[in-house]
C-alpha cells in the first residue's frame, strides 16, 4: 500500500456538487447532468491523488449524499416505505435521505464525534441482505478507464449494523443479522475480485469506541470468515477517532492481510501497538497525519514514530488518521494572513505530506530532506509565533477563583429575577434567530463584498430588527428576541469578531447531504477586542417595554463547531473562549440586557467515544459554560439552549450548567425528556419545545395546549416556559407567524387553567 489516504472529499473544490444536488432536487436541471457533474468530481479525484503520488488511490469515497446511507442501499437495506414509492435508483436514493410526499426520511445523526452527519439504517428481523447495487464495482471499472487503479472503500459490516436502529424495538439486535449481511459482503468482495481489484479497504471506526466483549468476538469471527472467501481481494481493516488497538488484537488473527490505526487522536496507541500478537505478520496502515483537523504534520516526529513501528509489523504504510473527508479541499486558494497559512494544510496538502512520508520511509530521509526542513521550518514557526500567545490572557486565567464560576442561590436568584422581570406563568419566548429573508441575506452579501457601506448595513440590520420586535409585540411573546439577522452561521459570527480565530473563504466541509459548514480555525489564544453583539441587542431593547433576550453561543460549541489549536489541552482553549463570552455577558448585562443565552448545542457532541474520558471533558466543558455566564448578578437571568433530545449521558452536567432557563428540544419525543430530567433533580426553568421547526408543519394551538398540559405533569408552572424546540433561521414567515401565535394562545389558555 505504501502510501495512502483513507479517504477525500467528495462535495467538490468549489462544491460543485452541492450545487448540482440543489438544482437537480429543485427541477432545474436532470439526473443526467447530476450524474455527469459527479463522474467528473471522481475522475478530477483519482486522478489528483494518483498524480500526487499515493501509491494506493482509494475508490469509491464518492457519494450522492452520505456513505452509510450508499452501504444500506448496496446491500438492499431500503425500508418498505421508500421501495414502494416506485422512484428510480437515485429517486429512491434521496428519498430515503430527504423523505418524500407524505413519507418522512430516515433518521440523521452525528458520524462519531465529528460534524458530519450520516443517515440511520433501520433493520428488522425481516431485512433481507442482498448484493442490490454494484457502484463500488461500476466506480472501479470508470477509474480504470480513468487510467487509475484504485482500492475501493466500504463502511464495514459491523460498523453498518452497530450504526443501524432496530425497526423492532428492544426484542432485535441489527447485529444478529451479521451472519447474512457477511453473506452478501463476501458476494461483492468477490465480484471485486473478478474485477481485477487487488485491495479492498473495509472501515470499522465503530471500534474505536467501548465495544462489549460479544461485539469484538463477532468482529473476529466476521473477519475470519470475509478473510477465508477463497476468491477475494486483499483486505485492509481501518478504525479511526480512537485507539484502535482492541479491534486490532482480534484482527491480527483474522487473515486480513492489512490494519489501519489512528495514530493521531489518541498518541499512546503507539504504545499499544507493540502488544499486538500477529502484528508482524501485517501490514500496518499508520494514520500519522491527521484526517480531520487542519495544521501542517510534523513530518520529523511522524517519522519518528513510523520508524518505532518498524520493528513492531511486518510492513509499514502511511496514511491518514481517518478520511479526508473532513478537512477543506485546498489552503493554497485561501487569501488569508500569510503567516498562519504556512501553518494550514488542507486536503491537498495532506496528501502531500503522506507521500513525503512514504518516501522517506521508502528511500531515506534523505530523499525528502527539502520538504522535511520545509514542514520543520512551518511547525517551528507556529511553537515560536507570539501572536499565538496573548499573556494578558494567559495572566487572566491565572487569576481565576471559584467564585468566578459559582453564582448565586438559585432561590435568590429566581425571587430577584421575577422582581425584574415581571413575568407571568408559562412565559412565551423564541430560541433566537428569525427566518432569514432574501432582504437580509443580500444585505449580508453586498456589505461583505463592498456594495454598501456600513452605515447603510447597519440601517438594514436596523430596519430587519424593528420588524421582528414589532411583530413578536403583535404576536404577544413575553420575552424578545432580536432575532441575528447580522449572523448567518453563529460560529461563524463569533469567530470573525474574536483574536485567535482566522476564518476562511472557500474552506467548505460537508456536514450533511449537500450541506456544508465553514468552521473557523483557532490557532492562538482567544480576546475579545470589543463587544460583539451589545449594540443589536440594545437597538432592539430600546424599541421595547418588554424583555429583550441576548443571545451568544457558548465556549463548548465554538469549539466544537471549529478547527481547534492541537498545541495545547482542549480545556485551556475553551477557558479562552469562556473569557471572552464572559465580558460580552458582562457587557450586556451593563447596557440593560436581562435576560442573557448563551446556547450549547454541541455539548453533547464532543462527548468522548470511550466512556473512561467522559468525566474529564463534562467537567471542562461545565467549567467553561459556568465561567463564561457566572459574571452576572443574581438578577440576571441565564438561558441556555440544547439541541437534542438524547440526553442520556449529559443529563447531570445540563444541571451543573446551573442556567436559570434551558429549552430543549421535545416536540417530537413528545415530553418525556422532562421526566428524565426530573429524575436527576432538575429545579430550573425548563423550556421543553413546543413547535417542531425542523419540519415546515404548523401545530394548532390545541396541539400546543395538549403538549404543554402533558409539561405540566412533570414540571410545575411557575417553571415551565413555552417556546419552539430551535431557532426559526431555516423556516419562512408564512409558517412562523401563525406557528408562534398558536403557541401565545395556548400559552394563555393554559394559564387561563391554573389555579
Ligand atoms: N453551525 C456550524 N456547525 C454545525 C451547525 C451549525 N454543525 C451541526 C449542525 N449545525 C449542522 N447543521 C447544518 C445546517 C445547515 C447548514 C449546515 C449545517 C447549511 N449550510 C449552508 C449550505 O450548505 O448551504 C451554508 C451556510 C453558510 O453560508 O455559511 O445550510 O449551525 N458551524
Ligand atoms: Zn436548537
Amino acid at each position: 500500500i505504501g502510501s495512502t489516504v483513507l479517504g477525500y472529499p467528495r462535495i467538490g473544490p468549489r462544491r460543485e456538487l452541492k450545487r448540482a444536488l440543489e438544482s437537480c432536487w429543485a427541477g432545474r436541471s436532470s439526473e443526467v447532468e447530476l450524474r455527469e457533474t459527479a463522474r467528473n468530481l471522481r475522475i478530477d479525484t483519482w486522478r489528483r491523488l494518483r498524480d500526487a503520488g499515493l501509491d494506493s488511490v482509494p475508490g469509491n469515497t464518492f457519494s450522492y449524499y452520505d456513505q452509510v446511507l450508499d452501504t444500506a442501499v448496496t446491500f438492499g437495506a431500503v425500508p418498505k416505505r421508500y421501495a414502494e414509492l416506485g422512484l428510480g435508483s437515485l429517486g429512491t436514493y434521496f428519498a430515503m435521505a430527504r423523505g418524500a410526499d407524505a413519507v418522512p426520511p430516515l433518521e440523521m445523526t452525528k458520524w462519531f464525534d465529528t460534524n458530519y452527519h450520516y443517515l440511520v439504517p433501520e433493520i428488522g428481523p425481516g431485512t433481507t441482505f442482498s448484493l442490490a447495487d454494484r457502484t463500488p464495482v461500476e466506480q472501479y471499472r470508470e477509474a480504470l478507464e480513468a487510467g487509475v487503479t484504485t482500492r475501493p472503500v466500504l463502511v464495514g459490516p459491523l460498523t453498518f449494523l452497530l450504526l443501524a436502529k432496530s425497526t423492532a424495538g428492544e426484542s432485535f439486535r441489527p447485529l444478529d443479522k451479521l451472519p447474512e449481511l457477511l453473506g452478501a459482503y463476501a458476494e461483492l468482495l468477490r465480484e471485486l475480485h473478478r474485477a481485477g481489484v487487488e485491495w479492498v479497504q473495509l472501515d470499522e471506526p465503530a471500534f474505536a469506541a467501548d465495544r462489549t466483549p460479544d461485539q469484538l468476538q463477532a468482529l473476529g469471527d466476521a473477519y475470519r470468515q470475509l478473510g477465508g472467501l477463497s476468491a477475494r481481494p486483499k483486505l485492509l481493516v481501518a478504525g479511526y477517532f480512537g485507539d484502535f488497538t482492541e479491534a486490532l488484537r482480534v484482527l491480527a488473527g483474522t487473515p486480513v492481510e492489512a490494519l489501519g490505526a489512528d495514530l493521531v487522536t489518541d498518541p499512546s496507541t503507539v504504545d499499544s501497538l507493540s502488544g499486538v500478537p500477529g502484528l508482524r505478520d501485517k501490514t500496518l496502515v499508520a494514520g500519522l497525519v491527521d484526517g480531520r483537523n487542519i495544521w501542517r504534520t510534523d513530518l520529523d516526529r511522524a517519522l519518528t514514530t513510523a520508524a518505532t513501528l518498524l520493528g513492531l509489523a511486518g510492513e509499514v504504510a502511511v496514511s491518514t488518521s481517518c478520511s479526508l473527508l473532513h478537512v477543506p479541499y485546498d489552503v493554497e486558494v485561501e487569501d488569508i494572513d500569510p503567516q498562519v497559512k504556512s501553518w494550514l494544510a488542507f486536503a491537498e496538502q495532506k496528501v502531500h505530506e503522506v507521500v513525503v512520508l512514504g518516501r522517506a520511509l521508502r528511500d531515506g530521509r534523505d530523499a525528502v530532506t527539502d520538504e522535511l526542513s520545509a514542514a520543520r521550518e512551518a511547525v517551528a514557526d507556529r511553537a515560536g509565533a507570539t501572536r499565538v500567545r496573548n499573556n494578558r490572557v494567559r495572566a487572566r486565567l491565572e487569576s481565576l477563583r471559584p467564585e468566578h464560576s459559582q453564582r448565586g442561590d438559585y432561590q435568590e436568584r429566581r425571587a430577584a429575577q421575577q422582581k425584574s422581570l415581571q413575568l407571568p406563568p408559562l412565559p412565551t419566548t423564541t430560541i433566537g434567530s428569525f427566518p432569514q429573508t432574501t432582504d437580509v441575506r443580500k444585505a449580508r452579501a453586498a456589505f461583505q463584498s463592498g456594495r454598501i457601506d456600513r452605515a447603510s448595513y447597519q440601517q438594514r440590520m436596523r430596519d430587519e430588527i424593528k420588524r421582528v420586535i414589532e411583530l413578536q409585540e403583535s404576536i404577544g411573546l413575553d420575552v424578545l428576541v432580536h432575532g441575528e439577522p447580522e449572523r448567518n452561521d453563529m460560529v461563524q459570527y463569533f469567530a470573525e469578531h474574536l483574536d485567535g480565530f482566522i476564518s476562511t473563504a472557500n474552506g467548505w466541509v460537508q456536514s450533511y447531504g449537500s450541506r456544508c459548514v465553514r468552521p473557523p480555525i483557532l490557532y492562538g489564544d482567544v480576546h475579545r477586542p470589543e463587544p460583539m453583539t451589545v449594540e443589536w441587542a440594545t437597538y432592539a431593547q430600546k424599541l421595547t417595554a418588554k424583555p429583550v433576550k441576548g443571545m451568544l453561543t457558548g465556549p463548548v460549541t465554538i469549539l466544537a463547531w471549529s478547527f481547534v489549536r492541537d498545541d495545547q489541552p482542549l480545556a485551556d482553549t475553551a477557558a479562552q473562549v469562556a473569557m471572552a463570552i464572559r465580558d460580552e455577558v458582562q457587557d450586556l448585562e451593563a447596557a440593560g440586557i436581562r435576560v442573557i443565552q448563551v446556547d450549547e448545542p454541541a455539548l453533547r457532541e464532543l462527548l468522548p467515544l470511550r466512556a473512561a474520558q467522559r468525566a474529564a471533558y463534562l467537567e471542562w466543558a461545565v467549567s467553561a459554560f459556568r465561567l463564561a455566564t457566572s459574571g452576572v448578578s443574581d438578577s440576571t437571568q441565564i438561558h441556555t439552549h440544547l439541541c437534542y433530545s438524547e440526553f442520556g449521558d449529559v443529563i447531570d452536567a445540563i444541571v451543573a450548567l446551573d442556567a436559570d432557563v434551558t429549552s430543549i428540544e421535545a416536540a417530537r419525543s413528545r415530553m418525556e425528556v422532562l421526566d428524565d430530567l426530573n429524575a436527576v433533580g432538575f429545579g430550573r426553568g425548563v423550556g421543553p419545545g413546543v413547535y417542531d421547526i425542523h419540519s415546515p408543519r404548523v401545530p394548532d394551538a390545541a396541539e400546543v395546549t395538549d403538549l404543554l398540559r402533558a409539561a405540566l405533569r412533570a414540571v410545575p408552572a411557575d417553571r415551565l416556559w413555552v417556546n419552539p424546540d430551535c431557532g426559526l433561521k431555516t423556516r419562512g414567515y408564512a409558517e412562523v407567524e401563525p406557528a408562534l401565535e398558536n403557541l401565545v394562545s395556548a400559552a394563555e389558555a393554559v394559564r387561563r387553567d391554573l389555579p
